[in-house]
């Protein structure tokens, strides 16, 4: 028997009538302003809310989700240190309590309104506990989230001997995405080569690729450049992503108005973690110090697919982190400097849409008909009054069923005289 579901009175983006959403067998059946209620039809009032496509969170480390306190403290503050006390720590943990922790992280996210998630998994460890537990979870949870695992190189490929062969294995046992870190080779050289090897690796299997790139505030450091020409050369910029590029914020003018052109042609994506990059950035600063977040604004206009993402959850590179994309997008707004009417209108593509663009899940992402019945509802009635109030979210609607459904607080007393 089919099942049918009506949501009434439904504000969708940028439209200022109500409308209504017809969902038949968990898919987008109708959307339009005067759909008539049939019998046998469930109605559901949504009273004007916001209703958007569920919370993306396109750059995620699942495999690290509440490490911060399992070594020594990262006491600098910065990425390099970050990387080095993971790195004395890991080892020392199970498949299964793996998946324990990969399931905290996925369930403080999906209850934030997130149905989608790209999460590296560090490969660099020959048992591959991690990947062994991303790719059990991936499976399992296959019909509620959209889960994407990249083969994440976090000690190198090439700074010590047999990183690559990691990286490639990973992909053969079934990581989507090839990763790569070349900021954090010895050398330059290894750098180039280790995103070379990226690229070809994603040819060679027909993987996605998402580069950790130029995570540093260092100007020299240009791994970004070199990213998006071969991924340009292969054809293949729209399945590629650069994430961080913390150093393109940092960089000359000039160079980045002729990389702005070389980036829009080879439709390259890209992802800034905003709480995490102004905590680990400018940290061999002084006065002025740098906030560490790439040109998020001027990507954004110049056509360039862009979005934000959590990055970390109490790991040691950054103590907090719950998975609340409204939390990210505020402080994206705010570094980034994107509040015009206009860009207010459409900031939430920052945390919806356009992760699900780098994601390359776009057939099966959005409000429109014949799409799965995956959506949100913010407790707002419009984008503005959602981003001024950092709204929360009463419910996450997946294939036409609630995940769940959050009341909003019910607020009594005195207060009530300033109605
Ligand atoms: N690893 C890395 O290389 N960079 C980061 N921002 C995190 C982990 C969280
Ligand atoms: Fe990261």
């Amino acid at each position: 028997m089919s099942s049918t579901k009506l949501f009434k009175n439904v504000r969708l983006k940028g439209q200022k009538e109500l409308t209504s959403i017809l969902v038949e067998d968990g898919v987008f059946k109708k959307i339009s302003a005067d759909l008539p209620e049939q019998a046998g039809c469930e109605i559901i009032d949504l009273q004007g809310q916001l209703v958007i496509p569920p919370y993306v969170d396109p750059h995620m480390h699942l495999d690290y989700v509440f490490t911060a306190g399992l070594g020594e403290e990262n006491g600098s503050g910065t990425l390099f240190e970050g990387i080095q006390r993971w790195s004395e720590s890991k080892g020392h943990m199970t498949v299964e309590q793996m998946k324990e922790r990969i399931y905290s992280g996925i369930r403080k996210e999906m209850l934030n309104g997130v149905q989608a998630i790209r999460t590296h998994i560090d490969v660099t460890d020959p048992t591959f506990t991690g990947l062994k537990a991303a790719l059990e979870v991936r499976d399992e949870v296959n019909d509620i989230l959209d889960l994407q695992i990249v083969a994440f190189p976090q000690e190198g490929m090439y700074a010590y001997k047999g990183g690559d062969e990691l990286v490639e294995e990973a992909l053969k046992m079934g990581a989507d995405c090839v990763g790569a870190i070349p900021h954090f080779e010895l050398a330059r050289e290894f750098g180039e080569k280790s995103v070379h090897k990226a690229i070809g690796l994603a040819v060679k299997y027909d993987k996605l690729v998402d580069a950790h790139c130029d995570e540093t505030d260092d100007t020299q450091s240009r791994f970004l450049e070199l990213l998006n020409a071969l991924a340009l050369m292969e054809g293949i910029g729209t399945r590629t992503t650069a994430s961080h590029t913390c150093s393109f914020g940092s960089a000359d003018n000039s160079y980045a108005f002729r990389m702005m052109k070389l980036f829009k042609k080879s439709g390259i994506n890209f992802i800034s973690c905003p709480t995490e990059n102004v905590y680990l950035e400018g940290r061999q600063d002084t006065y002025p110090k740098r906030r560490g977040i790439t040109r998020v604004k001027e990507l954004y206009d110049n056509g360039i697919n862009v979005c934000f993402a959590q990055d970390s959850m109490s790991d040691p590179w950054y103590p907090l982190g719950n998975g609340n994309m409204m939390m990210i997008l505020d402080h994206g707004i705010h570094l980034a400097q994107m509040m015009s009417p206009e860009e207010i209108t459409n900031d939430l593509d920052l945390v919806t849409t356009n992760g699900a663009i780098t994601m390359s899940i776009t057939d099966r992402y959005g409000i429109e008909e014949g799409k799965p019945a995956n959506f949100i509802v913010l407790d707002a009635k419009s984008e503005f009054e959602a981003i001024c109030e950092r709204a929360g979210i009463t419910a996450s609607v997946r294939h036409g069923e609630y995940l769940f459904e959050k009341i909003p607080a019910k607020v009594t007393g005195a207060i009530d005289l300033l109605k």
